[in-house]
């Protein structure tokens, strides 16, 4: 198959478009398609610091790759959670990139180091070895990235959250009629609180198979592992199923995913205020409901505790 702007042989058709490029084209289309949903969307400007959430895999390389082609201001951020045997090969994939880059700014927030203990250690306490630490890591994720945004001086965070992570998030809360996260689910969450920084996800209109392509034709090396704690996930099931209806209609995905923007700009979801009124955490400073320290100062509080009771 040739490709469509030139006589080359084309790498990789999108059946989607009914569109096949070839290796030089291909990355031009993939890098444009990224700016065409930062300005869409209105993400950030030319002048804004973005710090991009980078974990080793290939939508976050590929999304920090991209910003800095386009010549934004992306540093990036590592966050080693002390997961054994992903941790530390997903740690030296960015090291590495970071350093291939030598402008760009980059940082890591290692949790063993700063807090003494490492995702697994911290989730085994508090949940008491029940279950995946997923939640804890959430609350940990959130709170090092809001940190490191503010200390930095960064507007905008970033993930390379893709268009089959978002279609999987948006089935799943329909399935279960999660109302409030369907109203907040966008390509843009607005920093409407001192404290936050704007989050975006410029790749939420690309296909995960985009972004691997992306990554394969511009010698992005990446982690291919998922995290162990991902095995098993409700989401991974979920993409299943929408992965089967796209090989029986190429663009299922894709429709599913706009058609609910386009609804959600006709105001079909109205995000209602959540009526929380948050202030400063007593001891970090970013902003909690809860009276006196966040959940995430809370986390390691407890540790101080036992510690000095002997508990652990
Ligand atoms: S939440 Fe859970 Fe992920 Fe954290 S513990 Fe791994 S699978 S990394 S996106
Ligand atoms: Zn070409
Ligand atoms: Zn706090």
């Amino acid at each position: 198959m040739k490709c469509r702007k030139c006589d080359r042989q084309a790498v990789f058709n999108m059946r989607r478009h009914k569109l096949a490029l070839c290796e030089e084209h291909y990355p031009e289309w993939f890098v444009a398609q990224a700016q065409r949903a930062i300005e869409k969307y209105h993400m950030f400007a030319p002048d804004d610091r973005v710090l991009v959430a980078v974990s080793g895999g290939k939508d976050s390389l590929a999304l920090w790759d991209v910003l800095l082609k386009l010549g934004y201001q992306a540093g990036g951020l590592y966050i080693d959670l002390g997961i054994e045997g992903y941790s530390t090969p997903s740690r030296e994939k960015v090291e590495r990139f970071a350093a291939q880059r030598p402008g760009a700014e980059f940082v890591v927030v290692d949790l063993k180091a700063e807090y003494g203990e490492s995702l697994p250690e911290v989730a085994k306490r508090v949940r008491r070895g029940r279950g995946k630490p997923c939640s804890v890591c959430g609350l940990i994720k959130r709170h090092a990235m809001n940190r490191v945004a503010r200390d930095g001086d960064y507007g905008v965070l970033a993930t390379g959250h893709n268009l089959d992570d978002e279609v999987a998030v948006l089935f799943g809360n329909v399935l279960h009629w999660q109302t409030g996260y369907i109203a907040r689910q966008a390509p843009v969450l607005p920093a409407d609180r001192e404290g936050f920084a704007r989050k975006v996800k410029p790749f939420c209109r690309l296909y995960e198979r985009e972004t691997a392509a992306y990554t394969l034709i511009s010698g992005i090396d990446y982690i291919y592992d998922e995290c162990p704690y991902a095995v098993g996930a409700t989401s991974i099931g979920y993409k299943d199923i929408l992965n089967r209806m796209e090989e029986e209609s190429p663009g299922t995905k894709a429709q599913f995913y706009l058609g609910f923007l386009r609804a959600r700009k006709a105001g079909f979801f109205c995000e209602q205020g959540d009526g929380i009124d948050l202030h400063p955490c007593t001891s970090c400073g970013q902003p909690t409901s809860a009276p006196g320290l966040c959940a995430f100062c809370r986390l390691w509080k407890t540790t101080d505790r036992q510690r000095v009771n002997g508990c652990i």
